[in-house]
């Protein structure tokens, strides 16, 4: 491909609910243009933009796909992006690096929860939009319907700047409201409008002239004179109203009949900003804007790393976007986050899985680059002279945790790496060790996502694993004060043992962890034999003796003791200072601590009442609620033993409608019913 200017290049995310055909959508452009002879299909895995394995396996797109392309000369970086809401970290990553969006509903389903997240992320972003209604042929579509709906939820200002011929199995092509020409058939004739249409198109293109003069002085004079407005001035004042977000045209089509297609890729060209004219926002250390550039080609480079993809016979993989000035193949640049000089070898665009190399990528356009040494996600890629940092990808934390089991021995070795790798791709997934649970736990955003990390973990690095939930860290404690005495003596011959001592042991509030105190006066224990006690204490104290949990919030005293000046030692004063403790903790009736966690769920108001009803289920206390725009932040405390898998309960409730975020807050005593079923079931495991 050639080299183009920040004014000829077009970033454009392909956005929808999952399913609503992004990838067919993006076959389909492949295939009209002529980059492709023949047209995959998703459900055969043969889609450019699906080449991974686990996306042929599962039918879904688990990741972003750059897919280039040319059109009237100019370069459309097509970005197919996910649509299942485990992988939203690829869909900011995508949106990230657009200047506008395709947002695509499925003609027969109309507006899905799905469409309403991107809908919402893009317009967060300030992305310029089209709507492309997929799916004409399909059984149920409905064109006028889904419109209704499309602007009953987002605005009049989403606008049809394209009609359907027939619908379901008689559809046939498209009519332009603009020109007033219409299309048949694919490839598409020009033709007539047919009769059927041509009351509906002169509506609808009244309709689109009105809400187009309205945005502009001059027009809304003309029009309102009842003077004839142009094409050039229509497209012109239809450019300026989807750039500033003041209209979103509203597209029609069929991907796998491959109609209506090109018109999308004309509207992109026509009607979507180019790079040149988004400002560059430049960010400090932390993330905050501190100026505004205009983006040049012939100016310190600014390019940031959106991500990052390991492949264990490819190697690693960089994907950039340059915001300013240019990077070119076979050269250093300054790693303006890290600080440090990066290599860049062979510099490369991608089509699915295709590379074509190139020498320079320039302001607004995107590439990759393999085999970077210390460059990862978020980083930005610059000049040691003119240091510039943009802002990261806002990805969302991580909220879904399970454990995971190496399956052998050989997996166990290889898990470490393999899991870094991953958390390397994927920025939503975190990699952690609980030492209280002794287990390795995989974090991300849902089930699925975690399940595609276990199949990538087997194919990419041929480590077996299980996922399990993940064990709840109880602990232990006191409720009263007791003392205990132990006293170790032995006589076998020769030497004998001898260690003694006297303990209190008292609670202390919740989160103060333990405390050793001596109170030895006198000399009834000799100085030097004090930290064995306290070692052997600290050491008992790793499992309690009521479910083998570690214990906390207690003070323990040494009180008293005595010793013998030949047999003691340091051991037996540690075996005295771990029986006694034993003892002290069984006299003290003991209690189980868990976990609890502050919970915040975010989710339409209806909801509102399933989501209390069903926290209060899981022994939740509900906190307080903040209505915020249509949505209802709910604040609770809950055990974490309750939560584990709540991501999937919300989903379920609100359909995908809700989100929340959690933390670990305290701990608290857990209820006896439920200690009696822990206690029992710990004893059930060691024997
Ligand atoms: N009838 C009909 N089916 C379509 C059309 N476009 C896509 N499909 C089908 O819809 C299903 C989903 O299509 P995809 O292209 O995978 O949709 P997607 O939006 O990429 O899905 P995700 O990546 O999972 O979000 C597939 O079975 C496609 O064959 C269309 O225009 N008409
Ligand atoms: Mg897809």
């Amino acid at each position: 491909m050639k080299q183009y200017t920040p004014g000829n290049i077009r970033n454009l995310s392909l956005l929808s609910h999952c399913g609503a055909g992004k990838t067919s959508l993006s076959e389909a452009v492949l295939f009209a243009i002529g980059i492709t002879t023949r047209l995959g299909k998703v459900d055969d895995g043969t889609t450019t933009s699906d080449y991974d394995p686990d996306e042929a396996k599962r039918k879904i797109s688990l990741n972003l796909t750059l897919l280039p392309c040319e059109w009237q000369g100019a370069k459309i970086n097509l970005i197919d992006t996910p649509g299942y809401t485990d992988f939203v970290g690829e869909v900011k990553a995508a949106i990230r690096v657009s200047e506008g969006a395709v947002i695509v509903v499925c003609a027969a389903s109309g507006v899905e929860v799905g469409t309403e997240q991107v809908w919402g992320y893009s317009e967060e972003a300030g992305l310029a939009r089209l709507i492309f209604l997929n799916k004409m042929g399909r059984e149920n579509a409905d064109f006028y319907q889904a419109v209704e709906q499309i602007q009953a939820k987002f605005g009049a200002k989403c606008i049809p700047i394209r009609l359907p011929i027939g619908a379901q199995s008689d559809f046939q092509g498209t009519v332009d409201l603009l020109t007033m020409k219409a299309y048949l058939g694919s490839p598409a004739e020009e033709a007539e409008i047919p009769s059927s249409v041509e009351a509906q198109a002169i509506s609808f293109r009244e309709k689109l002239i009105e809400a187009v003069a309205e945005i502009d002085d001059k027009l809304i004079e003309k029009y309102l004179g009842g003077e004839e407005i142009s094409l050039e001035e229509l497209t012109d004042g239809l450019r300026k109203a989807t750039r500033t977000g003041q209209i979103v045209p509203i597209l029609v089509g069929s991907a796998v009949q491959n109609i209506g297609i090109t018109p999308l890729l004309d509207a992109a060209y026509n009607y979507l900003p180019s790079p040149e004219e988004q400002d560059v926002a430049i960010v400090d250390e932390a993330g905050a804007e501190v100026e505004k550039i205009k983006p040049s080609q012939d100016a310190p480079l600014a390019a940031l790393v959106f991500k990052t993809s390991a492949d264990p016979y490819v190697g690693k993989l960089t994907y950039f976007r340059v915001y300013h000035g240019a990077i070119d193949s076979n050269s250093q640049v300054w790693n303006v986050t890290r600080g440090e000089i990066e290599r860049i070898g062979q510099l490369f665009i991608l089509r699915g899985k295709n590379q074509e190399t190139v020498s320079q990528l320039g302001a607004g356009d995107i590439g990759g680059v393999a085999k970077l040494s210390i460059t990862s996600t978020g980083d930005t890629l610059g000049s040691r002279d003119k240091p510039l940092r943009v802002a990261h990808v806002p990805f969302p934390e991580p909220i879904f945790s399970e454990a995971v089991h190496p399956k052998t021995k050989a997996d166990v070795d290889k898990l470490g790496t393999a899991l870094t790798r991953l958390a390397e791709e994927d920025p939503t997934l975190r990699v952690s060790r609980d030492n209280d649970t002794n287990e390795t736990i995989l974090s991300g955003l849902g089930e699925t996502q975690l399940a595609v990390a276990a199949d990538r973990m087997l194919r990419k690095f041929g480590v077996g694993v299980e996922m399990a939930t993940p064990k709840v860290p109880y602990k232990e404690t006191i409720t009263v004060t007791a003392k205990a005495e132990h006293k170790h003596k032995k006589q076998s011959g020769g030497h004998g043992q001898y260690g003694h001592v006297l303990l209190e042991l008292e609670p202390l509030p919740r989160g103060s962890g333990h405390e050793f105190v001596n109170k030895i006066v006198g000399g009834t224990i000799p100085k030097n034999y004090i930290p064995s006690v306290e070692k052997g204490v600290n050491e008992a104290m790793i499992e309690g003796g009521l479910a083998r949990y570690p214990v906390v919030d207690i003070r323990t005293k040494l009180c008293d003791g005595s010793f013998h000046p030949v047999d003691s030692s340091d051991i037996c004063f540690k075996i005295a200072g771990a029986q006694a403790l034993k003892k002290g903790l069984a006299q003290g009736q003991p209690i189980l601590l868990e976990p609890i966690m502050n919970v915040r769920v975010r989710v339409p108001e209806e909801f509102t009442g399933d989501i209390i009803g069903d926290l209060n289920g899981k022994r939740a206390r509900v906190l307080g609620m903040n209505p915020e725009e249509g949505t209802n932040v709910i604040e609770a405390q809950a055990p974490l033993a309750e939560i584990l898998r709540y991501a999937i309960d919300l989903k379920s409730i609100t359909q995908g409608r809700g989100s929340y975020t959690v933390e670990f807050s305290h701990y608290e005593e857990t209820p006896a019913q439920i200690t009696q079923k822990i206690v029992a079931e710990r004893q059930a495991e060691k024997s």
